[in-house]
């Protein structure tokens, strides 16, 4: 689907944005035919707990892709970033039950993750599964199998379609895992109806940046959303190189609402299964004078009212494969305010897209 005449039209990072919606759609389509899932995720009906490892990006993917595997298969599952495995492996060590591990890197090659799946499957005996979008990557050389979603990289720094991408395979994954098909299903479904909705999200964002300027950003989420929540944080420092943060919505009344000034954007990823509390909390900073924006699948009259700018979405089925969708409008944010900055989002201040160690 071709891009409304826009200035930022030539922008890698804005077009791979918008490209999300489909390119979720071959991906889901690639994960069918492949018989990836049978070999390595075949139920040994004992209870497996899961590590999953990344860096950056790949770590908030991890957390994001970790609580959704809980919620889906009711296995253990937590993130860590990989230098934690390489500068503390006796705390993964010590998990008593089966483990299995996840290494997630869109490059296969930060030296943190590689060296993390060494030791997880080689001093650890952890089988371990890569999940990348780079073929005969340094990391596919050390697990035992990699799912490579050649489709979903990109020539961005930051991570955008691959970071959405891989979480939703690892959703799907963790759905077959379950014997959960009609999530799986469900999941095309979204895929096929948000390749639709992306571009007035676009507008949206866009006429509200050109509005607004802040100084300080905030993100909030719970469950599953938290992992959202950090990644966006990360996304609008690493675009816009301005000052931002994630916590839990509920923990945000327990000191941090400080900082709250009419020069504060608070995010809130409203879930269904927290929505009251959410709400409580996003009306309570409205009153505290900051600049309230919701990223919600439906919004009701509460969060209308309490709402400078309501991001809806719109989308059918469980509220767990909307959590892809939800970080789309703050890739989005990233990408204009960096902009309205006169930073080029495409070559992020002090950035490279990989991470490699000596
Ligand atoms: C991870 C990562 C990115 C970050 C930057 C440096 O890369 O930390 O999240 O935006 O590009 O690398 P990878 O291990 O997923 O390739």
């Amino acid at each position: 689907m071709a891009i409304k005449p826009t200035k930022y039209a030539q922008s890698e990072t804005y077009k791979e944005i918008l490209s999300q919606g489909d390119v979720w759609q071959s991906v889901l389509q690639e994960l069918k035919q492949s018989a990836y899932e049978e070999r390595m995720l075949r139920s040994n009906n004992r209870k497996t707990s899961w590590v999953f490892v990344g860096c950056g990006t790949s770590f908030y993917l991890a957390d994001a892709a970790a609580t959704s595997w809980t919620l889906l298969t009711g296995e253990p599952a937590r993130a860590v970033p990989g230098s934690e495995i390489l500068l503390y492996p006796a705390l993964t060590r010590s998990e008593a039950s089966i483990l299995r591990a996840i290494v997630i890197s869109r490059s296969g090659r930060t030296s943190e993750a590689v060296r993390a799946a060494h030791v997880l499957r080689k001093e650890m005996q952890i089988p371990t599964i890569g999940i990348t979008c780079a073929e005969k990557s340094e990391l596919e050389a050390e697990c035992d199998s990699t799912l490579v979603l050649k489709v979903a990289d990109e020539k961005s720094t930051v991570m955008t379609r691959s970071f959405t991408s891989m979480l939703i395979s690892l959703q799907w994954m963790a759905a077959r895992r379950a014997g959960n098909t009609e999530f799986c299903d469900s999941l095309e479904v979204m895929a096929t109806q948000f390749a639709m909705r992306i571009r007035s999200l676009a507008e949206q964002m866009e006429a509200f940046v050109d509005r607004n300027s802040f100084e300080d950003y905030v993100f909030l989420g719970q469950g599953p959303f938290h992992g959202i929540a950090r990644e966006a944080a990360l996304k609008v420092m690493e675009m816009s190189c301005s000052y931002s943060q994630s916590f839990h919505t509920l923990e945000f009344r327990h000191g941090p609402k400080a900082i709250v000034t009419a020069r504060t954007a608070l995010t809130f990823f409203l879930s269904q299964s927290g929505l009251q509390s959410e709400i409580e909390v996003l009306e309570e900073m409205k009153e505290l004078g900051g600049v309230t924006i919701a990223v919600c699948n439906r919004a009701n009259e509460n969060i209308r009212r309490a709402s400078d700018l309501i991001l809806e979405l719109n989308l059918p089925g469980d509220e767990l494969t909307q959590l892809a969708p939800h970080i789309v409008p703050i890739q989005l944010m990233g990408f204009f305010t960096g902009a309205s900055k006169g930073l080029n989002p495409d070559q992020p201040k002090n950035l490279t897209r990989v991470v490699v160690l000596d």
